[in-house]
């Protein structure tokens, strides 16, 4: 299934608010692109948000990755979300029961609440855990994992299909999927990592497939990309090249 509605026509059918905010973001800068900033220090994370902010419309975030996390450095993020026009995903991947969930949404020393734009949730532990993330839908989107990149992932059809299912029950929440592809209907959006232009994968069962592939002809939404970017020496200039190649597979797909 590949919808050919535009970003524009499919922005009223959104009902989270910052999935049509992410919307007006993607098409104002024309990017539907987002950097896997998976990085270890906070100097490190930074300056890749510096670099790369222009060209994306999302940056995707592993806050327990980074060894020297304090307040500060969420701040220090979300000031540059501003300035450069980004919203801010952490990919924290939530999974337990709903009170637990909670708890580590707004506890720990990461806060997530304060900061997170987009969050993410395995659909393992039943509606509980989504239940839990909705109460902060007013500032935060939900994404839930219906697929993922990796080699023997145990996401089968029936699986896929029940994420869809709970997402239609959490719409006021839930704006979309991360998925290979487009899953589903055009008021949900469709996010894909696994996204590389050189690479098939990695030694740790990742697998890449290139953005045409995977926004022109599987239909998703928006690239995820990681160390297609983060490694590359001249990061700008890839982020430059992700944007141009994911954007012209999303009017690829219009054009079809
Ligand atoms: P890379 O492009 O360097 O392989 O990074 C992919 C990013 O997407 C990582 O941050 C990983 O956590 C995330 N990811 C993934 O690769 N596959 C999935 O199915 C879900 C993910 O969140």
């Amino acid at each position: 299934k590949v919808h050919q509605l535009s970003f524009e026509q499919r922005l009223p059918l959104i009902r989270n608010k910052v999935g049509r905010r992410l919307l007006e973001i993607v098409l104002k800068k024309q990017s539907n692109l987002i950097v896997a900033a998976d990085v270890t220090t906070s100097q490190e994370l930074l300056s890749i948000a510096d670099e790369v902010g222009p060209q994306i419309c999302v940056l995707k975030t592993h806050a327990d990755i980074i060894q020297d996390w304090t307040d500060s450095v969420s701040e220090q993020l979300v000031h540059l979300a501003k300035l450069h026009h980004f919203l801010i995903f952490e990919d924290r991947k939530f999974a337990d029961i709903g009170n637990t969930v909670e708890l580590q949404l707004t506890g720990g020393i990461f806060h997530i609440a304060h900061w997170a734009d987009i969050v993410n949730a395995h659909i393992i532990a039943g509606p509980g855990t989504i239940e839990a993330l909705s109460r902060s839908a007013e500032h935060c989107g939900v994404l839930l994992l219906a697929q993922m990149s990796s080699k023997g992932s145990l996401t089968v059809p029936e699986y896929t299909q029940k994420a869809l299912e709970m997402a239609k029950q959490y719409e006021d929440a839930v704006f979309g999927f991360i998925s290979l592809g487009c899953i589903g209907e055009p008021n949900f959006l469709y996010f894909t990592p696994g996204v590389h232009l050189q690479e098939r994968g990695d030694s740790l069962g990742q697998q890449y497939t290139d953005p045409e592939t995977v926004i022109a002809v599987q239909g998703s939404d928006m690239a995820i990309v990681g160390r297609g970017i983060i490694q590359s020496s001249d990061r700008r200039k890839a982020a430059s090249t992700y944007r141009k190649a994911c954007w012209d597979a999303y009017l690829q797909r219009l054009g079809d």
